[in-house]
This record gives structure tokens, C-alpha cells and sequence, in this order.
């Protein structure tokens, strides 16, 4: 019974794996609502990319994207922050890694609202095209990468 009690904290990803915390993998603080499915599918989706990932249920999303600083008409479902950079919306896990690897001096990236076909956004016929912005430190953004 306690066993099955710690595996199922375990799956939901409160006790983190021992041999990832021991490594470089980098941690993402993902905000979301605790009913959101394709925030949630967007986490496997990070987690199959390497990614140790805290999620943060909260009925607030909106006030994180304030204290990251999401900017006004690129907000998405939820919102993460990895070694200090924003990640908002379905942002696929390459642009985050190409983005930690070149340390640019920006704000974060940012895919508004909810493109069919992102990740966490799969479905099985249509597919739309979509950037992925890099929001600058002072708001402005300009396209980081397009699908
Ligand atoms: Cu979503």
C-alpha cells in the first residue's frame, strides 16, 4: 500500500528521478491550471527531450505571466521558466535547448495561443504553421524559428 502510494507520487512527478537530479539536465518550472491536458502533454514532451520538469498546478497563470513577462497578445495556455529564461506557450524542446546552448541576452520564447500541431497540440489530420518568438528583454519580439 505505501509502496504504490510513493510510485504514484513518483509517476506524477513529485519525487523526482535520484539520477537526474544528480545531472546537467535543466530544470523547467512549468505554471499551469491543474486541468489544462495539453499543458500537461506538453511536459511529457519536454520530459522526452531531456528536461527535469517541476509543474506547478495554480488557478493563477495569469500572474506568472506577469512576473516573467509575457508580452500583451503572446500569451498561451501555460508558462515555464528554465535557468531564467520565459518559455511560454507549446514551445518545441529544440528551440529551448538552441536557445540554452546560445545564452542569448533575451527575455525568453514564446508560441501565443495554441498552434494545432505544436507540441502538447498534436492531433491527427490538420497541422498549422507557427513561430516561435524570442521575446527581447524590453518586449519586443521577432521570430526565433518557423513551423
Ligand atoms: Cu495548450
Amino acid at each position: 500500500m505505501k509502496m504504490t502510494f510513493l510510485r504514484s507520487l513518483f509517476l506524477l512527478g513529485i519525487f523526482a528521478p535520484t539520477a537526474w537530479a544528480a545531472s546537467e539536465a535543466p530544470v523547467v518550472d512549468v505554471y499551469k491550471s491543474p486541468t489544462c491536458g495539453c499543458c500537461s502533454k506538453w511536459v511529457d514532451h519536454l520530459k522526452a527531450n531531456g528536461f527535469t520538469v517541476r509543474s506547478h498546478d495554480t488557478q493563477d497563470v495569469a500572474a506568472h505571466k506577469v512576473r516573467l513577462g509575457v508580452p500583451a497578445g503572446y500569451g498561451a495556455c501555460h508558462t515555464a521558466q528554465v535557468n531564467g529564461y520565459l518559455v511560454e506557450g507549446h514551445v518545441p524542446a529544440k528551440e529551448i535547448k538552441r536557445m540554452l546552448k546560445h545564452k542569448p541576452r533575451v527575455r525568453g520564447l514564446a508560441v501565443p495561443a495554441m498552434p494545432m500541431g505544436s507540441p502538447g497540440m498534436e492531433t491527427t489530420g490538420h497541422k498549422d504553421s507557427y513561430d516561435v518568438y524570442v521575446v527581447n528583454r524590453d518586449g519586443s519580439t521577432q521570430t526565433y524559428a518557423h513551423y
